[in-house]
């Protein structure tokens, strides 16, 4: 068996895996992840007890039960560059041997729930309203450097994508991959579903100026117009596509939810995007715990 290097999966002086600083019995099997490390303690909160609280850098995770469910909140900072070293260290916590260093025989899937916010690509989905993200659709090249699986569901999406949106050809590569496990069909009543486009940046990769000019000025009214088979692009952030990505590669259950702060068609910010994010949080627990 395969002994992984001390330079590859490192560890802390308390045995912990290096970005996440936790160690593999604090960990839960069920993950929220928020991008605002301040947005942990808004999750937990709603547990009925908080088992531990650890914390490196942006990464701050906090464990706990709410009734005999144990749960895990861990903040992931801004963007797949950081959700590379999150999802990779989750995974490494639920399926690596820290003491041998060796992969677990037996896989563990982590059921792993986004819960942040999100510009709206659609009048209709209005600031303070939620996104279920059906698939990630990744305009940054984070699952180019890892080996991945399209459904032809999957290809026909992308495909139908690349016609539709015009991108600066050799630049940007999309991806696209669906959200898994049972827990979107149950996200249902009060969310908007739709395909989430991740970008790699909050201004120009979402068409956002304010002096830097814009290399796609048509980006947000070609992903606004964009139709397949009645699926439409919702909204924009910056982890999804990431999310799901990593979650293929390595096995596990991935659902983005959006609280939308922003929209993009009427231009308006959200007036208390905390109330919002505080209502999608209550909503989401209730669902998670059920
Ligand atoms: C940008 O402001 C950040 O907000 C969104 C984007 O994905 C990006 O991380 O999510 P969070 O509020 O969860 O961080
Ligand atoms: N997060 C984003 O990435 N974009 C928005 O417009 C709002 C939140």
């Amino acid at each position: 068996m395969t002994t992984i290097a001390e330079s590859e999966l490192i560890l802390n002086a308390r045995g912990a895996v290096y970005h996440l600083n936790v160690r593999p019995e604090e960990l839960a099997g069920t993950i929220i992840t928020v991008g605002d490390p301040d947005r942990v303690k808004a999750v937990s909160k709603h547990f009925d007890r908080l088992e531990g609280s650890w914390q490196h850098r942006e990464f701050v995770t906090h464990t706990g039960y709410i009734g005999d469910k144990r749960l895990s909140v861990v903040s992931t900072g801004i963007g797949t560059d950081n959700i590379d070293i999150v999802l990779n260290e989750l995974d490494a916590l639920a399926n690596i041997d820290f003491s041998t260093r060796t992969v677990k025989e037996t896989p563990v899937s982590l059921k792993i729930i986004r819960l942040g916010t999100a510009g709206s690509l659609q009048e209709n989905i209005p600031v303070d309203s939620f996104v279920v993200s059906s698939h990630g659709l990744g305009l940054d090249n984070l699952l180019h450097f890892y080996n991945y699986q399209n459904t032809p569901e999957e290809q026909q999406l992308l495909e139908a994508f690349r016609g539709q949106i015009r991108l600066q050809p050799g630049a940007i590569r999309p991806y696209l991959i669906e959200a898994s496990g049972e827990l979107s069909g149950r996200f249902t009543g009060d969310f908007h579903t739709g395909i989430t486009v991740t970008c790699p940046g909050f201004y120009a990769p979402q068409g956002r100026v304010l002096r830097g000019a814009l290399s796609h000025p048509d980006l947000i009214g070609q992903l606004t117009g964009f139709s397949f088979e009645n699926r439409h692009i919702t909204n924009f952030e910056m982890e999804t596509a990431g999310i799901y990505g990593l979650g293929r590669v390595l096995g596990h259950e991935c659902l983005s939810v959006s609280a939308i702060v922003a929209n993009r068609i009427s231009q308006e910010f959200s007036r208390d995007g905390n109330a919002a994010v505080e209502k999608m949080i209550a909503k989401a627990m209730e669902i998670i715990a059920g």
